[in-house]
């Protein structure tokens, strides 16, 4: 070859290289680094627990023992800043799953079935069984046990019968409208309950799945600590009661607009609990508190060992974990107990996701919501994404990269909230999106979300800039109705 046919070749090969870098996003090359570390098509753990807030060790809260879930945080990305889009059981469920934000007429309560509010969509399950996937959820994934259920090869529950009590005397006080106490201390072993039922239920599944070798999507649904906080003895005396405050934020400002709390009717449906507008005593409060806390090790345990079966059998180098909880829960923040609000304590949830040999147990303070998640699980099993998804890959962020969002918007029946930054702004709106309340809170120095600031003078342009923020953010549809 001559001096000139060299150069003229090299020329080509630079511009070639330059070339395909620029048509290679960062974010091939992410995929590309991670997908590296996974066989084809690596397994998926789908860890959903009712109810569970992010008060828990490995998020600072010491005073938890959650071995189990620190040591998952420890192999995991750790997400500081994760948040529900809806803060109640079946909306924020068929959400996630869907992969699609609620709106003004879509996925707005407890009772949210996917079916009714999104039969045409192809849920994050759905999806990996039309991508050679076994499906198999187990416990509580869906509120509605038969919702999507063409997307599961297996749907199963725990015999149950509505009675979630081990001792006579606590199942004997439910009537038709009591539903029994708010807690149960029993000296029973952890298989009586639900919880025990479900882990073991996940270990003999990733026995058989072991054996027939094919990809799969284990779903596991745990039930506490979600009312009502019954558990085994052993998690109650890992706690003492006398030891346990209420949280500093016991309070209800008048600053804050008053249709921001609730009555806690939720909780009012539970035997012995002070009915109407009663207050809930300090004696009680701690010992809802501890029931909690005892509910969240009990369900932590159960975890623990679906988790060291995993690795027992080998399958933990080929399989994404997935753990995440489908709202926060107020422990007296607020001076509230359960969900439906839009505070923070209502609001963030934990998320941490495990890739094997990958995750390192960083902790990513990016804001992500919890319609991420579908994305996110497409991209790291090499499944091409529906068109319909409303949320962004996290997967460079795995890679300490960032992406093109750092916000979130949660809503909860009028009120919609967008977190972005320090700032958690809520305005209440109608149907034509017309607003009537407003609420603001700057973490910087108000955590606790005690001083609302959207009625301040100085605020007001801050407030105007967030309230048509949120309206580009909410999604196309947000104050659509559906046509049927
Ligand atoms: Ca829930």
């Amino acid at each position: 070859m001559s001096y000139l046919k060299k150069i003229i070749a090299n020329c080509l090969f630079i511009i070639g290289l330059i070339l395909l870098a620029s048509c290679n996003p960062k974010k091939e090359k992410v995929v590309q680094s991670i997908n590296q570390e996974l066989k084809a098509k690596p397994n998926i753990l789908f860890i959903a627990v009712d109810d569970l807030k992010p008060e828990l060790n490995f998020y600072g809260a010491t005073h938890i023992q959650s071995p189990n879930l620190d040591k998952l945080a420890s192999e995991s990305l750790v997400f500081e800043r994760s948040y529900c889009n809806v803060p109640v059981c079946g909306a924020s469920r068929a959400s996630i799953l869907t992969g699609l934000r609620p709106t003004r007429h879509r996925f707005l309560n407890a009772f949210t079935k996917k079916d009714e509010d999104a039969p045409d969509v192809n849920s994050l399950p759905m999806t990996f069984l039309k991508n050679g996937y076994t499906t198999i959820s187990n416990g509580k994934i869906y509120h509605h046990g038969d919702d999507d259920k063409n997307a599961w090869n297996e749907i199963w529950h725990p015999e149950t019968k509505g009675n979630y009590y081990a001792l006579k005397e606590n199942s004997d006080l439910r009537t038709d409208d009591d539903r029994g106490p708010a807690f149960e201390v029993a000296e029973v072993a952890d298989s009586v309950y639900s919880d025990g039922k479900i882990a073991n239920k996940g270990i003999r599944d990733l026995r058989k799945l072991k054996k027939t070798g094919e990809p799969f999507f284990l779903a596991l649904g745990f039930m506490k600590p979600h009312l009502p906080f019954n558990a085994p003895t052993k998690y109650w005396e890992m706690y003492d009661e006398k030891k346990i405050t209420l949280p500093e934020n016991y309070i209800q400002p008048e600053t804050t607009p008053s249709r921001a709390f609730h009555k806690f009717g939720e909780l009012r449906n539970y035997y012995g609990i002070p009915q109407g507008n009663e207050p809930i005593d300090d004696e009680l409060a701690n010992k809802l508190i501890h029931g909690y806390y005892a509910s969240v090790s009990y369900v932590d345990a159960q975890i623990g060992k679906v988790l060291t079966e995993l690795d027992r059998l080998g399958l933990a180098e080929n399989t994404i974990v997935v753990l995440w909880g489908d709202h926060g829960w107020n422990l007296g923040n607020h001076k509230l107990w359960c969900k439906h609000v839009t505070f923070e304590s209502s609001l963030r949830t934990p998320l941490v996701v495990k890739i094997p040999n990958v995750t390192k147990g960083t902790k990513n303070n990016n804001i992500v919501e919890y319609i991420d998640v579908y994305p996110t699980l497409c991209e790291l099993s090499g499944i091409e994404k529906p068109t319909h998804l409303e949320g962004l890959s996290l997967l460079p962020l795995f890679e300490g990269k960032s992406i093109d969002k750092n916000y979130a918007v949660s809503k909860f029946k009028d009120a919609v909230t967008l977190i972005k930054g320090s700032m958690f702004y809520t305005e209440w709106i109608n149907d034509k999106g017309e607003v009537s309340d407003r609420m603001l809170f700057d973490h910087t120095n108000d955590r606790l979300e005690l001083n609302n600031l959207a009625e301040k003078p100085e605020y007001r342009e801050s407030v105007y800039e967030l309230s048509n923020d949120l309206r580009t953010k909410w999604g196309e549809d947000f104050l659509k109705r559906p046509l049927k």
